[in-house]
């Protein structure tokens, strides 16, 4: 971009006491997790099934990566596209066997994600995983939470077999890997006992737990949810369940931004919880009435979001992304997902946050409304190509071209 631009957007924001240039380094440092789901509709390459456990992709738009190697491709196309480096995140579901090979998941081995091991070293990125407890034949009538027996010892055992390829993704990698346990068990239906079968989750979570791993190399989390589709009623591992959970087990707990009442301010919970706790991660989605997984967009909430990391302290926090949309290109919908929020912790590292927040000390609330409305018109979009060319990658106006270019002569190109 122009030195021009640069130079005015510099003075620009210097006039509200803000240096672009510590601003631009401070989001490099901030690494997402980006979620491999995105590219293939969350199907995974362990089961062949229906994607269940009340979340939906819906949409038809063709070219959906079908292999592993048809998956990393789109992977390694869409970090093109994304300024700094950034963590995969992996489901159990994508295990690769190889040889005619197949195991169920609760006999899932480090070996069965040594390809996924090679990509990241390739690359230079860390790696996130999570138990996949859903889409499977065993979990239709519940998973962790279940009154049988047999079904709750298979899903302990999967989640046991997943902390160990969490160890083996963070020794290989030489980066901590982030656990998160997401299970879709709750009612359609008002339920007769709701403290049955969370106290069976929470015994469950603590055999886990308990199996013995290396705190310094697994990050283990929960997500909490408020209800599902088909799940409507009652959410087992609901948000109070989860908040304690971790608090008392000394985990994390994750909290995804879709998985609120649409009215709650997501944003103003983390500061609250990090006053309990040391480290807490988040999925960032985008919420539409009832469901959550929208492809995140750069508005109110996710800059609200960011102000909240940033303020906070970015090295809190294991930054995830979790939408799937299946009605656009894929890879332009993960693209726009991940670079929005790299935008918005752009955004809210060009905010004059000390200054806002001597404002509200001072109680001088004029002022705050003020300054706050000055810094949205400030030459944000220039800077945010500055960081786009700084760091290697497509301008604003130039990556979507190079997207469809990817989309005629590579995706529709496939079998
Ligand atoms: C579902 C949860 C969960 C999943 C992924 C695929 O509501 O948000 O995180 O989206 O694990
Ligand atoms: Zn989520």
């Amino acid at each position: 971009m122009s030195t021009e631009r640069y130079e005015y957007a510099k003075k620009r924001y210097a006039e509200v006491g803000v240096d672009i240039d510590k601003a631009i380094e401070a989001t490099e440092k901030i690494q997402l997790s980006m979620h491999c789901w995105q590219g293939d509709d969350v199907k995974g390459f362990d089961v062949k099934g229906e994607l269940t456990g009340g979340i939906q992709t819906t949409g038809n738009y063709p070219y959906r990566a079908t292999t592993p190697e048809e998956l990393m491709q789109d992977i390694e196309k869409v970090y093109s596209y994304i300024p700094g480096k950034h963590k995969l995140n992996l489901h159990a579901s994508y295990a690769i066997f190889e040889n005619g090979e197949w195991v169920d998941r609760d006999k899932l081995e480090p070996r069965h994600f040594t390809k996924w091991v090679e990509f990241a070293k390739k690359l230079g990125i860390g790696l996130d995983f999570n138990p996949t407890l859903f889409a499977h034949p065993k979990s239709d009538d519940g998973t962790l939470s279940s009154e049988k027996d047999d079904i709750r010892r298979f899903w302990i055992n999967h989640c046991i077999a997943c902390i160990r390829i969490s160890e083996y993704f963070a020794k290989e990698t030489g980066v901590p890997c982030m656990m998160n346990i997401w299970i879709p068990d709750g009612f359609k239906d008002i339920p007769a006992d709701r403290k049955g079968p969370r106290a069976r989750l929470k015994a469950s979570l603590d055999e886990i737990l308990a199996c013995g791993y290396d705190k310094s190399l697994v990050y283990v989390a929960v997500e909490q949810k408020v209800f599902g589709i088909g799940l409507e009623s009652m959410t087992v591992g609901s948000h109070e369940f989860y908040m304690n959970y971790a608090a008392k087990n000394d985990i994390m707990c994750l909290i995804d931004s879709g998985h609120f009442h649409p009215t709650e301010n997501v944003a103003d919970k983390l500061s609250s919880m990090l006053l309990f706790y040391d480290k807490m991660a988040l999925h960032v989605t985008r919420p539409v009435r009832w469901d959550s997984d929208h492809v995140v967009l750069f508005n109110d909430d996710l800059r609200e979001i960011a102000l909240e990391i940033v303020r906070n302290g970015a090295d809190r926090f294991f930054i995830g992304m979790d939408y799937f949309d299946a009605s656009i290109n894929r890879v332009s919908a993960w693209t726009n997902g991940m670079r929005n929020m790299e935008k918005a912790l752009l955004y809210a590292n060009l905010a004059p946050n000390e200054e806002l927040a001597k404002l509200q000390n001072d109680r001088n609330f004029t002022k705050l409304m003020s300054l706050r409305e000055e810094v949205k018109t400030l030459p944000f979009g220039d800077v945010w190509d500055y960081y786009c060319s700084k760091t290697g990658v497509l301008s604003e106006h130039e990556w979507f071209a190079d997207c469809e270019k990817y989309e005629k002569e590579v995706l529709s190109k496939r079998a």
